[in-house]
This record gives structure tokens, sequence and C-alpha cells, in this order.
């Protein structure tokens, strides 16, 4: 009787051509030399052991256990296996540390998010808590606390599981997620200074952190962000307690649900100011720009993952006469997704790089704009392209794809987040113009495409960095064009412009790597997936019709 053989993951650093080639490309080979051993143990146990555990561990979710038998209010969480592992792994392969270490400098950015890829599709979204425990040690050393960051980051970059600290970030409240400066939470001072925090939390993920960075009120501050001010908190007090905080009940979500997301009631719970007593939402946003990072690098590692599986099993299963792959028109729909992919790949890890430069100070003034403008564009797009790229991942293993014990399906559910948390595409295309209003314009960004133009001599390539080139002066057009029309009309056409630069940036990024890997490679993928990108669409801009009629 027919037996079909499911899809099966080998070393996942050995088996990723575009990493090792990305690596290639921007590490000298003493650094090369030095990561690469880290990031083949990260692909063995990615592709191996704990995906295993993740399939095994399937159906178990975290527990939030309010009371214990004695009748002591704990407010505990228990979490999964895979979570359990996945602290560990983090801790003692640095998945944090890395990036503070700077052991390389500026590269150090990309060592620790090579390693967050590998990581992520196989940890059942612990990638969550590390990200904001990035983002709060990124402001806690840039904040001056000299005693928070000398009580919290030794924890937070910690390399022994034993001292390892994860934090939270409890923004959102019932006013919203997006519009934060709506929160209520009212801080006040008790009789000897202390700050409290009262309020709601609405979301809050990850509820096992023993620190969390939030935002209150000050009692007499004015409304909206600027309002707000900052705050640490010790979520645990010293027997291990719930520190004046109540979790109400864990989240029900459509997908990341091995991730315990929780609902909070502040009750007057001990806080101490991270910075001033006001400008929360500005002094809360470095934070938002790193975990929004982390949230194109899983973009990225669930394409890739989808991706891995899809192919694995398209050269095993066989149907109307040969395998899958062997399909002209399955192998034409799957390198439409990995040319996606691909570019999704490029883009997230050249902001990467740029990350890497300004914190480590070798960056200049344009990095760190460029930073600011292309941070938004990033996370907005490659949300979008993982749900793109997986869905399609989805449907080309047929009904298996759609069968909960196959595993393929949490893929989808949890790229489901990508697009929503750490900012809706909406919103990040609204941040897009702010950024672009900061940066003074796109010069910066224009500058940055043409010097990835300028070595691409492939007369195809040359032609793809050209046409993206063009779609990024339409949209220059367009938005000065909106600019004359009023602000309804530019936020209306905000989210096709950021697309437009992003697919503009991706095709450049790809169209380079590809001469880069032509040349030095012998090796025309990159190539191969420049043209299937541009063919699928760079320019997304909408231009006004005259008297075009409303919707509504
Ligand atoms: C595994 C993957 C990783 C994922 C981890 C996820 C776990 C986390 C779960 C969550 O916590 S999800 C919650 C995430 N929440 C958001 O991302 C909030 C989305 N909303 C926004 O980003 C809004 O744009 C924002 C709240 C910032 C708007 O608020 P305001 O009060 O209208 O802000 P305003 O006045 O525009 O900006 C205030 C200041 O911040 C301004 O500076 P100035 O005061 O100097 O003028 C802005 O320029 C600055 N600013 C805003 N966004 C910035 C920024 N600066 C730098 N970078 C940014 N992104």
């Amino acid at each position: 009787m027919f037996q079909q053989t499911p899809p099966e993951l080998g070393n996942q650093f050995d088996d990723d051509s575009v990493l090792r080639s990305y690596l290639n490309r921007v590490l000298p080979d003493e650094v090369r030399g030095e990561i690469e051993p880290d990031l083949r143990t990260m692909g063995e146990l990615a592709g191996g052991e704990l995906y295993d555990l993740c399939l095994e561990d399937r159906l178990n979710e975290p527990v939030l256990i309010n009371w214990d038998a004695w009748g002591e209010r704990v407010d505990r969480i228990q979490v999964t296996e895979v979570w359990r592992r996945a602290e560990r792994i983090a801790a003692e392969h640095g998945l944090i540390a890395t990036a503070y270490d700077q052991r390389h400098g500026p590269l150090s950015r990309v060592h620790q998010f090579a390693l967050a890829y590998l990581f992520t599709p196989s940890n059942d979204m612990y990638s969550c808590p590390l990200a904001m425990t990035d983002g709060a040690t990124r402001i806690l050393l840039d904040s001056g606390n000299q005693e928070l960051i000398d009580r919290a980051v030794p924890h937070l970059t910690s390399r022994d599981p034993a001292q390892f600290w994860t934090a939270g970030q409890w923004m959102t409240e019932l006013t919203g997620g997006s519009d934060v400066g709506l929160s209520e939470t009212v801080a006040t001072q008790d009789a000897e200074g202390r700050w409290r925090l009262s309020g709601r939390k609405w979301f809050t993920s990850a509820i096992t952190s023993q620190m969390a960075l939030t935002l209150g009120r000050p009692v007499g501050n004015g409304p909206g962000g600027r309002g707000l001010a900052l705050f640490y908190v010790n979520t645990r007090d010293e027997d291990g307690r719930p520190n004046h905080l109540r979790v109400e009940r864990l989240k029900d979500k459509l997908g990341t649900r091995k991730l315990p997301t929780a609902e909070l009631t502040l009750e007057e719970t001990p806080a101490e100011l991270v910075m001033e007593a006001a400008n929360g939402v500005r002094n809360i946003t470095p934070l938002l720009n790193i975990t929004r990072l982390w949230n194109s690098v899983t973009a990225i590692s669930y394409m890739r993952r989808g991706l891995a599986l899809a192919e694995d099993y398209a050269r095993k299963r066989v149907a109307f006469g040969a395998t899958l792959a062997e399909k002209p028109l399955h192998a034409e729909t799957m390198a439409e997704q990995e040319a996606e992919f691909m570019a999704a790949f490029h883009f997230t890890f050249a902001v990467v790089e740029l990350m890497g430069r300004v914190e480590a100070g070798t960056g200049d003034e344009t990095d760190a704009q460029l930073l600011r403008l292309l941070t938004p564009i990033v996370k907005l797009l490659t949300g979008k392209q993982a749900m793109a790229v997986v869905s399609e991942v989805i449907e080309s293993f047929g009904g298996a794809g759609y069968v909960e014990d196959t595993g393929l399906p949490a893929l989808l559910r949890d790229a489901q987040v990508l697009p929503i948390w750490e900012g809706t595409t909406n919103v990040l295309a609204l941040d897009t113009l702010r950024a672009l209003h900061k940066v003074g314009g796109l010069e910066v960004f224009t500058d940055r495409m043409d010097a990835l133009a300028a070595p691409i001599r492939e007369p195809g390539l040359a032609g793809i960095a050209r046409s993206a080139r063009t779609a990024v002066n339409h949209a220059e057009r367009w938005l000065f064009q909106a600019m004359d029309l009023g602000q309804p009309a530019v936020e209306r056409g905000a989210r096709h412009f950021a697309i437009t630069l992003g697919r503009a940036m991706e095709a450049a990024l790809l169209a380079h790597h590809a001469q880069w890997s032509l040349d030095h490679e012998q090796d025309s993928r990159a190539w191969a997936a420049a043209m299937r990108f541009a063919r699928h669409g760079v320019d997304q801009i909408v231009d006004a019709i005259p008297g075009e009629p409303k919707m509504e």
C-alpha cells in the first residue's frame, strides 16, 4: 500500500544557500571562520532535535495557574517543553549577548540575527521575549540610568541560563495597541517618593519575563504620548510572588499559541523611572525599532522554513507520473516564492547591517537616517511577504498542508501575527512618512539605491536596478502631488508608497547581490530570483484619477 514520506529538514545552516551566500559576501574570512561553527550548531538544532520537539509538543500550550493548592495567589505560568529548552539555548548561544559583546564590532548584529533567523522557526515563538529583551537592553544602556543598567543588563546579556533574564514590553491597553498615547495607566508617587503604577495592560507578551518596560502617566501630566513616562518594573517580588500585579488570563489567540500573552492588572505596582517623567512614547521607540527588526527576521525565517519543507516534499511527492519538483508549474510557483523570500532576506539583513554600524559607532549620519527610514518599511513589507509565501507553501502541500498534525498550519497562523504586532501595516506606512519627514526626504534612500546599482554590469540586472529607481521616482512624484491635495490624500496612499519603496530597495539589493554572486561564486540563482522578483512587480503606486468616485 502507498505510504507518503513526510518532509524532513537537514542542518538548517548547511542547507541554506541564501544565508551562506550572503555571509560569504559581507563577512571577512576570519570573522566567517569564527561564526560559522556557531551557526552550524544552531542549524543542526533547528533542523533536528528542536524541530522534532516542536512537532511532538504540538498540542501543549502554556497554562496560567492563578492559585496554589493552599489558596495563595501565585499567577504562575507553566510554559511548554520547547520554551524551557529554548530559554537555555538562547542564553548559552548568546542570542542577546552576541549583539552586546560586540566581538565582531558592527558585524555583531549580523552574527546575532543569523543565529536568531536559524533558531526562530524551531522555538515556538520564544523569539518574542528575546526581541523584547534585546530592545530593553538597548533602552537601558542608552538611558544613562546606571542603577538599572547595573541591576538588569548583566542578566539580560548573560550566557548562563541560571542568570539569564528576559524583559517584557507592556504597552497595549484597552484603549488601543496602535494609539499608545491613549494609555490610561496612572503613575503616582507614594510617601517615600516611590513610583507606583495602576491600570490594565491588555496584551502583554511574554508574561514569564523577570522585568518589564512599560508606560504610565504621572499624575498631573498632560494627555498623549508626551504625558506618559517610561518605567521599569520587576515582575516578581523577592519571594517570587507577583509584584503587586494580577495576571488575569492568557489570551486565546489565532496563532503564537505557545507564547503566553496575558491581560494584567497593575495594583500600585512598584516601578522606577527609566528616564524623564514624560515623553514615554518617544523614549520607548528604540525598543520598538529593535523588535520590528526581529519581526522581519522572524518573517524571513518563517518563509525559509516553509520553503525548506516544501522543497523537500516536492522531491518526494509523486503526482501525474513525476515528482512535484519535476513539474514545471509547481517548480515555477515555488521559484516565485523563493524570489520573494530572497528579496526579503537581503532587505532584512541590509537593515541588520545598518543597525550594527549605528550601534558600534562606525556608521555615519546617513546610516542612522537610513535605519530610521527603512525600519518601518522592512517590517511592514516582510510581514506581508511572509503571509503570502507561507500561504503558498501550505497550498503546495495540497490537503496535507491543511492538516494540523503535519505542523504546517501553525506556520500560517503564527505568520499572521507578523503584520499585526509591533505596528500594523498601516501604522508603519504612516510611520514611514513620519520618518521621511525626520530625515528630510528621500535623498538618503536614492543615494543608497544608486550605490547598490553602481557595480552591476550584467544587463538584465542593471535593467532591474534601473526600473527599481524609476519606481522610486514615481513614488516621489506621487508624494508631491498628494501633498498638494492635502493630508488625507497622502495618508490614503501611504501603504502603496511604503511598499513601493520597500520593493524597490529589495530589487536593488537582490540585483546587487546577484552580480556579486555571479562574479564571486559563479552562481546564477540570485540572478534568476531577481528577474522573477522584478516581474512580480515593484511599483505599486496608484496615481490619483481626477473625478474618481468614492467607495463610501
Ligand atoms: C518575534 C518577533 C518580535 C516581536 C515581539 C513582539 C512582542 C510585543 C508585543 C507588543 O508589545 S506589541 C505592541 C507594539 N506597539 C506598537 O508597535 C505601537 C504601534 N504604534 C505606533 O508605532 C505609533 O506610531 C506610535 C505609538 C509611536 C504613535 O504615538 P504618538 O503618541 O502619536 O507618537 P508621535 O507623537 O507621532 O511620536 C512621539 C515621538 O516619538 C516623536 O518624536 P518627537 O517627540 O521628538 O517629535 C516621533 O518622531 C517619535 N517616534 C515615533 N515612532 C518612532 C519614533 N522615533 C523613532 N522611531 C520610531 N519608530
